[in-house]
């Protein structure tokens, strides 16, 4: 299985208290109205590619929990259970355990007390696993995580997060087995070095965390110009509107778990 085809993704609708949902810096106030009709866009955009998507419903105790990336590794083997970084967040990757156990024979959890590591930070490559250290994810997160999936053959290299990005993936993204779309200040860092990485239009690092989720690569609508080097590079190209998600600094990565179990 290749690592951006996928049988299954697991969505959470957005709840009203999305208005209260971490950012770094504020810009104002996400339209519940316009964000559940992009995150309804988005769904659709994954069940045409032929997923199975699971809808969970809202949940209105964590105002972030509609960004279910960071609750899970997930990969053919077994989905691993994140410990997030951020404490209003804590409790999301319970509430997410069970529906993996209902489509996973393996389940394992990050449990550590110091462990601390969100799914945002975790690219998972044909080769590797890549896990960036951030203000989210930390060394004794990683360690843990490294731990848990070495059995199911996977090894994982820690890199770095830019300073002032949120995670790794904020800045990059899978677009098919030996290419990586990134911003032009984490590919300076070298941790891609073998990959053919597709640099985003400067000016436009905002749609730097885009997915490829099987024939798709599904992106944040408005960047013209890294649209159209991906159009030029053959890939088909679906733009989903994020407006509302960007004031919280999430992106098309953070809406969606994406996997295929076996
Ligand atoms: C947070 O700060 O945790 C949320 N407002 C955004 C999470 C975005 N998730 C992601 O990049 N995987």
């Amino acid at each position: 299985m290749r690592s951006y085809t996928f049988s299954h993704a697991i969505t959470r609708k957005p709840s009203a208290s999305i208005v209260a949902g971490l950012r770094a810096v504020d810009t104002g106030t996400p339209d519940l109205g316009l964000m559940l009709r992009h995150h309804a866009d988005y769904v659709a955009a994954l069940r045409a590619t032929g997923a199975v998507v699971v809808e969970l419903d809202a949940l209105e105790a964590f105002p972030d929990s509609v960004f279910v990336e960071d609750t899970a590794l997930c990969l053919p083997e077994g989905a691993v259970v994140m410990r997030p970084g951020a404490p209003s967040r804590l409790g999301e990757a319970a509430e997410m355990a069970p529906h993996l156990r209902a489509l996973y024979g393996q389940v394992v959890q990050i449990s550590g007390a110091d462990s601390f590591i969100e799914g945002g930070d975790i690219l998972t490559t044909e080769t590797e696993v890549l896990v960036g250290s951030s203000a989210r994810t930390n060394a004794a997160g990683i360690a843990e995580l490294t731990r848990l999936i070495a059995p199911w053959g996977h090894s994982v290299r820690e890199v770095f997060t830019p300073p002032g990005v949120l995670h790794f993936k904020t800045d990059c993204s899978l677009l098919d087995g030996e290419t990586i779309l990134s911003t032009a200040r984490l590919a300076e860092s070298g941790c891609f070095a073998g990959y053919r990485v597709i640099l985003v239009a400067e000016g436009e690092e905002a749609c730097a965390n885009t997915i490829r989720f099987n024939d798709a690569v599904i992106m944040p609508a408005g960047f013209p110009k890294t649209r159209a080097v991906l159009d030029q590079a053959g890939y088909k190209v679906v733009e989903i509107g994020n407006s509302e998600c960007a004031k919280l600094d999430g992106g098309m990565s953070c809406l969606s778990l994406r996997f295929s179990p076996r």
